[in-house]
């Protein structure tokens, strides 16, 4: 076992380094300590990271278990990510959905990990946990649960109070993940404390990067059992907590998102944006640690009003992958990890206010699990090769520059020095050209400096496109002299060895192999040529393969890089097949092959498969195949989509609940919380009210907040003034007793409304109520340490009421979810439930009492002709073959040209529930979502499933869905395996609902 010798250069923290960390002040927080090597399982030197004593390549995806609360599909997604030739998943934990009550952890049931870690070492994925305690992760409050706001401590600071408050979620998530360590069989082998502490406003916070605190966090986590290494996430290289400086981590990572988060121009590459020269600046800040980026983007978030994620994903796409990350490589990065691989949803109010309820994030797997073939297939060739190149692993990353190697000034050329191989990544100087440039490349290898290529043409490369090419590269026994084809794979098997190369359209290549002969065994068109004593291969790159044999028993594939996307890898074989390879079994004499196929596809097993194959299956049934003299495997998979029988939802017959029964002169809001508190726990803001009326001051965070100002008239109100705050698109509507007064419709930019209403007249010396329905999106994240935004208040933050001179006049109350911290529903967790009256009932949940309710045929598509909120629920069965994997969205269609019931153009918007799972915020006059996936396992796919859908019309013309859909995409036959249909509470009669 190799012991890395960075881990002796490691500091300890002593009590006097503490001392002039903290200027000499004694803090009771702070126990000293001296940092050992706790375990010998994770080690590292400056190439990379070792498990068990080997090299590991570390090629991760973010993927947050929480965003897809569907334990069984886990795997699902974990194996899409296996499947990639990545080794890691990152994973957030989101302390919100983990201790909605201060005091009382709870990770059961959806929210448990262990089935994750089952999954993921199930998968052979290692875990970098990244439990915070903040996450930002465009998460409500950035994963700090709405009681903090009334923490007065600063957040992200040595405040004892913050501090305190994070002791309890620490130290039980810890021993969660501390189980889940390699150190204990369980597939975590890195933990990231705290997230890009880099940023602070340094006028309250003067002592950041405050090392006390960061190195508080750290201790808190090894206090709770955590051994393995600790890793870093600055935001930028900045430098910040690098290994041995006092709050030093124990390997340095950073991020980078360098085409930021627009998705407006998704064709504008801005000049300047590709990070250079990033292994100098790695050998000044911590040479002793493997080159690691924590987060590097692999898609983006997109705001309320934003343009949607298909786009981002077109900003995001193939080229910027083959441009940027093999930029990374040229750095010599060795632990990458994508940030998101897999989104997911934003279900049951667990955004943050500049997002909405998709986050696909314009991944690689989106939203629906489905594979984004060009933008995946991109990432699963690059991973692949880095895979099999130890090489590379420990290459020394050299500097590029412009118009070395080549013989033009437009490609800038970075070498990778190894030993015996050497890498060289190609790209355009000016990085974002479109130009395509013919070059010649020039290197030394170990037939001297040659120049390429050496038989006829030229090489070409296009705009956004960047390229490995390999000199003295080792594939078994062969040396593969060089390559400006890229290699996708290659592995050494008893009887031959394969690899296999690719080319992208309209580019000529040319490959060498030392002291080997060659000759074409399948396709047309490659010049084989001796060139002293190695033997040279060139080609044009076209759609027919060829197979070069070289030597004895190598066989060289060479394809088309879209070809080429077809094929894939597992621990045994090298295979061409369809849609996705999950696994495959090699058994004696028979092969298992496990994957799925969206179109019948050609399975070509190329290398691996048993010499006499007799059984081949696929997803366990059997299938005919022909094995050639090579033990080449062919067979077909075919695919023949099922009829789906989807529910018309117009013609659904729909249960009626007035959610607004608020209304009702009858109604009583005696339960209801009063507002009664005549100061704020609210350290970030003043009150500009007489009492407090922001929310989580009562604990009230999430979702819909409900206000009730009782008065008595004087007769001389003619405006009522109030500004309500639910962040980006929230919006909110007012009355008084039973008459409308107005709504705020709500706008991306806007974060509260600000709204004079004009009251009608009321009797002097009567009895009054304002009644305020406020949609909230959220808490806001806390990024930069010292400004508290994660504490901006929500609900009514200010109103004035004409005719009183004195606004204590108005007695408020309020309320949210039922319970507020003390909520009801534990397995879908603390943030699912809002306060519309259905949910403080629990009308959203399966089995509610919905006989006795009217029926309206269509529901949400019949609407309401006057402003308020209408609850519809039906029953919605599926009947969905199962070994299907078909992703099922709803889509409010036609949103342009939406009227009121009464013909008029209508602001509303929508919630949607089915069985009991919030799973969508539609709001029509912001956007931009409009189609909203719901995953198998929130769906019963084969039995009835309780949906219900939240109509809130905000103007007096009332509002109705003008088409609203449940559609399917294209269903994947599928390796998936059995999904188990997630368990939440069902309808009973709650205590105490008001
Ligand atoms: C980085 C955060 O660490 C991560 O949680 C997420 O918010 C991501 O951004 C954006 O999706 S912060 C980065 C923008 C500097």
């Amino acid at each position: 076992m190799k012991l890395s010798t960075s881990l002796l250069v490691l500091t300890s923290l002593t009590a006097s380094t503490l001392a002039r960390v903290i200027g000499g002040k004694p803090n009771q927080f702070i126990q000293p300590y001296k940092r050992e090597v706790l375990q010998d399982i994770v080690t590292w030197d400056e190439h990379t990271i070792f498990v068990n004593g080997e090299r590991v390549l570390f090629l991760s995806g973010e993927f947050h278990p929480f965003r897809l609360p569907v334990p069984s599909l886990w795997l699902d997604v974990l194996q899409k990510i296996k499947a990639l030739g990545f080794n890691g998943v990152s994973i957030y934990i989101d302390w919100a959905l983990l201790e909605g009550k201060s005091g009382s952890f709870e990770a059961e049931g959806v929210f448990a990990l262990e089935p994750f870690f089952e999954a993921a070492k199930a998968a052979g994925i290692y875990l970098i946990a990244r439990p915070g305690p903040y996450i930002n992760a465009e998460v409500s409050g950035g994963g700090f649960p709405g009681w903090l706001q009334r923490v007065p401590g600063r957040l992200r600071t040595r405040d004892e109070s913050f501090l305190n408050a994070t002791e309890n979620y620490v130290k039980s998530i810890s021993e969660i993940v501390a189980k889940a360590q390699i150190t204990n069989g369980g597939p975590v082998i890195l933990l990231q404390p705290e997230n890009e502490y880099t940023s602070a406003d340094e006028t309250v916070v003067p002592e950041f990067p405050d090392a006390v605190y960061f190195e508080y966090i750290q201790e808190q986590y090894r206090n709770a059992g955590i051994v393995v290494p600790f890793i870093s996430n600055d935001a930028r290289p900045a430098g910040y907590f690098t290994p041995g400086s006092p709050g030093g981590v124990d390997i340095y990572g950073y991020d980078g998102y360098p085409l930021g988060f627009d998705c407006a121009n998704p064709y504008t590459w801005p000049d300047g944006n590709l990070p250079t020269d990033r292994n100098t600046l790695h050998e000044q800040q911590s040479p002793n640690t493997p080159h690691s980026v924590l987060e590097f983007q692999g898609g983006s978030f997109d705001p309320w009003g934003g343009l949607g994620f298909d786009q981002c994903s077109e900003l995001l796409n193939h080229e910027f992958e083959r441009v940027f990350y093999k930029n990374n490589y040229g750095f010599g990065i060795t632990l990458l990890n994508i940030y998101m691989i897999f989104g997911g949803t934003n279900w049951g109010n667990l955004g943050h206010p500049g997002g909405y309820t998709s986050y696909d994030y314009g991944s690689v797997i989106r939203e629906t699990r489905v594979i984004d073939r060009e933008k995946y297939s991109e990432l699963k060739l690059q991973a692949n090769f880095l895979q099999v190149s130890p090489a590379y692993w420990t290459a020394e990353a050299q500097n590029g520059t412009n118009g070395s190697f080549t013989d033009t000034n437009a490609l800038h050329v970075t070498a990778l020095l190894g030993n015996v191989t050497n890498f060289y990544v190609i790209r355009h100087s000016a990085y974002n050209s479109l130009d395509s440039t013919n070059y010649k490349f020039t290197a030394p290898t170990s037939a001297g400096n040659l120049t390429i290529p050496q038989l006829n043409n030229t090489l070409t490369l296009n705009g956004r496109d960047s390229k490995f090419h390999v000199t003295d590269y080792d594939v078994g026994e062969y040396n593969l002299l060089y390559s400006t084809a890229e290699i996708f794979s290659w592995k050494k098997y008893d009887s031959k060895t394969v690899l296999v190369v690719y080319g992208g359209p309209g580019e000529q290549h040319e490959a060498a192999f030392t002291g080997v002969d060659a000759s074409l065994v399948e396709g047309s068109g490659v010049n084989i040529a001796k060139k002293g004593d190695a033997t040279v291969l060139n080609w044009p790159v076209s759609t027919s393969r060829k197979i070069v044999k070289v030597g004895e028993d190598l066989y060289v594939y060479i394809l088309d890089r879209n070809s080429a996307y077809n094929y894939w890898v597992t621990d045994d074989i090298i295979l061409k097949a369809g849609y996705l390879i999950r696994n495959a079994t090699v058994d004696a004499d028979s092969l298992s092959i496990v994957g799925d196929v969206n179109a019948t596809s050609t399975l070509e097993v190329i290398g691996g498969a048993p010499s006499k194959l007799t059984t081949l299956t696929f997803n366990g049934e059997s299938v005919a195949f022909n094995q050639s003299s090579l033990g080449v495997v062919s067979s077909s998979l075919s695919y023949s989509a099922p009829e789906l029988d989807l529910p018309d939802l117009s013609s659904l017959t729909w249960k009626y609940f007035d959610t607004v029964p608020e209304l009702s002169n009858t109604y009583s809001d005696e339960a209801w919380t009063s507002a009664s508190l005549d100061f704020t726990y609210n350290s970030h803001r003043n009150l500009t009210t007489p009492t407090s009326l922001y929310s989580s001051d009562y604990g009230y965070h999430y979702g819909v907040l409900l206000y009730r100002g009782h008065f008595t008239a004087t007769g001389e109100e003619s405006t009522l003034f109030i500004t309500a705050q639910g962040g980006s698109a929230s919006g909110f509507t007012v009355w008084v007793n039973s008459t409308f007064v107005g709504s705020w419709a709500g706008a991306d930019y806007a974060n509260n409304g600000n709204v004079t209403f004009n009251l009608p007249s009321l009797t002097s010396g009567s009895n009054y109520v304002i009644t305020v329905v406020l949609d909230t999106t959220g808490l806001d994240e806390n990024w930069t340490v010292g400004e508290e935004e994660m504490k901006t208040p929500r609900g009514v933050i200010s109103y004035t009421l004409s005719g009183h001179s004195s606004q204590s006049d108005v007695a408020w109350k309020l309320t949210g979810n039922l319970g507020g911290e003390d909520y009801i529903d534990h397995t879908r967790g603390p943030l699912n439930e809002g306060g519309l009256a259905a949910e403080r009932a629990g009308y959203h949940l399966p089995g509610a009492p919905t006989d006795s309710w009217n029926d309206v045929v269509g529901g949400p598509l019949a609407g309401l002709d006057k402003p308020g909120v209408a609850f519809y629920a039906t029953t919605v069965d599926l009947d969905i073959p199962s070994g299907w994997d078909v992703p099922l969205s709803f889509v409010f269609g036609n949103s342009s040209s939406t009227t009121g019931s009464n013909g008029t153009s209508a602001v509303y918007r929508a919630q949607l529930w089915v069985n009991g799972w919030q799973y969508g915020k539609y709001v029509h006059n912001v956007g931009p979502q409009d189609s909203f996936p719901v995953p198998e396992g929130i769906w019963d796919y084969q039995g009835s499933n309780y949906v219900a859908v939240a109509l809130w019309a905000l103007e007096e013309a009332g509002a109705k869905l003008e088409s609203f859909t449940l559609e399917a995409g294209t269903p994947v036959k599928s390796g998936y395996g059995p999904v188990t249909v997630v368990e939440g509470e069902t309808w009973s009669k709650r205590e105490g609902v008001y």
